[in-house]
């Protein structure tokens, strides 16, 4: 049998022997993670590609993979995209240290996930790292599927070493640039990749020039850390902690070097005249970025995975978690450009932290190969990294490409939160009071109107499963978000940013597991009002199984009188990550209509670690149709069992409420137990 160019006949049998052994261990494998390395090493960069883009039906999903690219050439109907996630610690060496680094299949960023619109996806992950792992699909709207949201302890348990789970989902109604990152501690860093939809008419119904090509640049941070211990400090305070340098697309480049030895910078090739899609994605954890390519300008034309009007701009701004889809013409005389990625930090008396500046290059083909390193590269100008205006004005510029299909915005809210961002302080022992201030008798944390997010540790059953079954959380203590802060101040004063008597007294903040519910369907409308409580950061605040319309933002209070009438009810652009500018504020809308438990949160790793989050929780609606499914059967076996090759347990597991609740409680719903056989 001839094969297709790029596959030999060794990646069909590692193939085949990794489906049947590991998916489900259904023969006694115990070699299963080697035939995996195998699959990983043997997979050739083209033969990735082709993988990545093959289709088959749910039906097929164990046939060897040749079966399933000769059906998706005869089939445009919604597919399966299936990838292998094998979660490991690799050596690398940069700045002349060697790390253990935690990553998916050997690379960073981690492979790519490519769906076309309509599609389904199953990721089989191999936890082979010695920490507990999740992975969020970070915009996917994950629609009835809360479960496969992969947040820990909020919609699964985590994934322990040496553990496989596999999750589902389908990708419907976006289009655009998603990403996916690990959803434990600081993992994120270096466990993360892209998600591209691409549109089911195919790429000629872009509303924008067809590209040549299509690039994710994904800026990140290397951090020679042990990136979970980093977790730990945060959460209890102590925060002196930086990366050692940026990155694009994992690349650290000349501005960093090693013993004189310059570090390896990304490099786009480009053909002079032609089109390239940038897929921007920011998974830094700690700062938004500025990106400029010297002599060339951007056109950007989706933000999250939905289209916007296009604008044209020199400069792009992207706060973590954010994504930008931005057109480049190779447009400039032949040679070598920079591509620049700074880090914007709000100025002082804002603390001042080690910010670091990465680049790569834009090189144009005709340039003589021979000759390349001759050319002198070209330099953007940079913005200062204090000019936060620039990011107001940028993400002041998004609005929607409406869409017939697209959902309107609702004309009206039906429930009001004024929600304010920023730091407060517990006492480190609970329940007495304490000396704030900066005293070591507290502890800083982020909070939302001055409570503090944080799962106990005793907390054994996942706070969805708790919700499903109707059973109380063990040990967590769960708080209601309040419609507004605990007092009313001048939020975003600069007096504010440092320690004194006026913060000390806005200061004390709880701890929680905070939560806040809405029946089916409600219209919210949530203010995300900034503050120079302790600092003047920016929040990238990120809502787990919603879009939001971004209806405006603004610089200083928000006053309902006067900003609520300029909302933009006509084409407010939609994300999952609104940015809350530095000492601003953002008023969003969406309509509670998932059902599930949904995290919302901060996108600065070290917000969220310090507690700048909470639990969305949506009732179900009052059909199948609007009510969240039971977790899928391999769900509970999977994030359960001890040995992933048990499933005898999991029957008996759907057969028993009780055996879902480590505490039930009065209104537990049996009928759930039936159904969820
Ligand atoms: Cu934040």
């Amino acid at each position: 049998m001839r094969l297709p160019h790029g596959i030999s006949a060794d990646h069909v049998w590692i193939y085949f022997i990794t489906r049947v052994c590991c998916f489900p261990r259904t023969l006694p494998c115990v070699h299963c993670d080697i035939f995996v390395s195998l699959y990983t090493l043997h997979t050739s960069k083209q033969w990735q590609l082709q993988a990545m883009k093959r289709r088959s039906s749910p039906m097929a999903a164990a046939v060897p993979i040749l079966i399933l690219s000769a059906m998706a050439i005869v089939s445009a109907a919604a597919a399966n995209v299936e990838h292998t996630f094998l979660v490991s610690q690799v050596n690398m060496t940069h700045l002349c240290k060697e790390m253990l680094v935690t990553v998916v299949n050997g690379q960073l960023p981690g492979p790519t996930i490519e769906v076309t619109e309509g599609d389904s996806v199953t990721i089989h992950v191999i936890n082979r790292s010695p920490y507990n792992i999740t992975i969020h699909w970070h915009g996917v709207l994950q629609l009835l599927n809360c479960w496969n949201d992969g947040v820990p302890m909020i919609t699964q348990r985590p994934i322990q070493p040496n553990h496989n789970f596999t999750y589902q989902f389908d990708v419907a109604g976006q289009v655009g640039t998603l990403w996916w990152h690990a959803h434990d501690a600081f993992l994120r860093a270096t466990v993360h990749g892209a998600l591209v939809i691409w549109p089911r008419d195919g790429t000629g119904s872009y509303p924008f020039p067809k590209p040549h090509m299509e690039v994710p640049i994904i800026i990140g941070e290397w951090w020679e850390k042990d990136l979970a211990q980093l977790d730990r400090n945060f959460s209890k305070g102590y925060l002196d902690e930086f990366s050692s340098g940026s990155t694009i697309n994992g690349k650290l480049g000349d501005l960093f070097n090693c013993s004189g030895v310059l570090e390896d910078g990304y490099v786009l090739d480009v053909e002079p005249g032609k089109t390239y899609l940038l897929r921007l994605i920011n998974a830094a954890l700690f700062s938004e970025y500025f990106l400029k390519i010297a002599g060339h300008k951007f056109m950007v034309v989706a933000s999250d995975a939905n289209y916007v009007n296009p604008y044209t701009t020199d400069v792009i701004v992207i706060a973590p978690g954010e994504t930008v889809d931005a057109i480049v013409i190779a447009d400039a005389a032949p040679g070598r450009y920079y591509m620049v990625a700074l880090p914007i930090q709000a100025p002082p008396p804002d603390l001042q932290t080690p910010e670091y500046t990465t680049r790569g290059m834009v090189e144009y083909s005709s340039v003589n190969t021979s000759r390349r390193d001759d050319v002198p590269a070209v330099a953007p100008e940079m913005p200062n990294q204090h000019d936060t205006i620039k990011s107001f004005y940028f993400h002041g510029n998004l609005s929607s490409l409406r869409q017939e299909q697209r959902a309107q915005v609702p004309v009206r809210a039906d429930e009001h939160l004024f929600i304010t961002l920023g730091l407060g302080s517990i006492c480190r022992r609970n329940g007495q009071s304490c000396k704030r201030g900066g005293n070591l008798e507290s502890m800083l944390v982020a909070n939302m109107n001055n409570i503090s997010f944080h799962l106990p540790a005793a907390m054994t059953t996942p706070f969805l499963q708790a919700h499903y079954y109707g059973c109380a959380p063990a040990g967590t203590g769960t708080r209601e978000l309040a419609d507004r802060p605990p007092r009313a101040f001048n939020y975003t004063d600069g007096a504010l940013i440092t320690f004194g008597p006026e913060e000390m007294l806005l200061e004390p903040t709880s701890r929680a597991t905070v939560v806040r519910r809405f029946r089916h369907g409600t219209a919210v409308d949530v203010v995300f009002q900034g503050t120079a409580m302790l600092q003047g950061d920016s929040n990238p605040m990120h809502l787990h199984g919603h879009d939001m319309f971004v209806l405006a933002q603004g610089l200083g209070n928000y006053d309902a009188a006067r900003d609520s009438a300029r909302y933009n009810l006509v084409n407010p652009p939609r994300k999952n990550t609104v940015l809350v500018p530095s000492l601003g504020w953002a008023a969003v809308r969406f309509v509670a209509d998932n059902p599930g438990t949904w995290l919302i949160h901060c996108h600065y790793e070290f917000h969220l670690s310090m507690g700048m989050a909470a639990v969305f929780i949506v009732e179900d609606g009052p059909t199948v149709d609007t009510s969240l499914p039971p977790p899928p059967r391999y769900f509970l076996e999977a994030s359960t069992s001890v040995s992933s090759s048990s499933s005898s347990g999991g029957q008996q597991l759907f057969n028993s409420v009780s055996a879902h609740c480590t505490t039930p409680t009065n209104n537990t719903d049996p009928s759930k137990a039936a159904h969820s056989g």
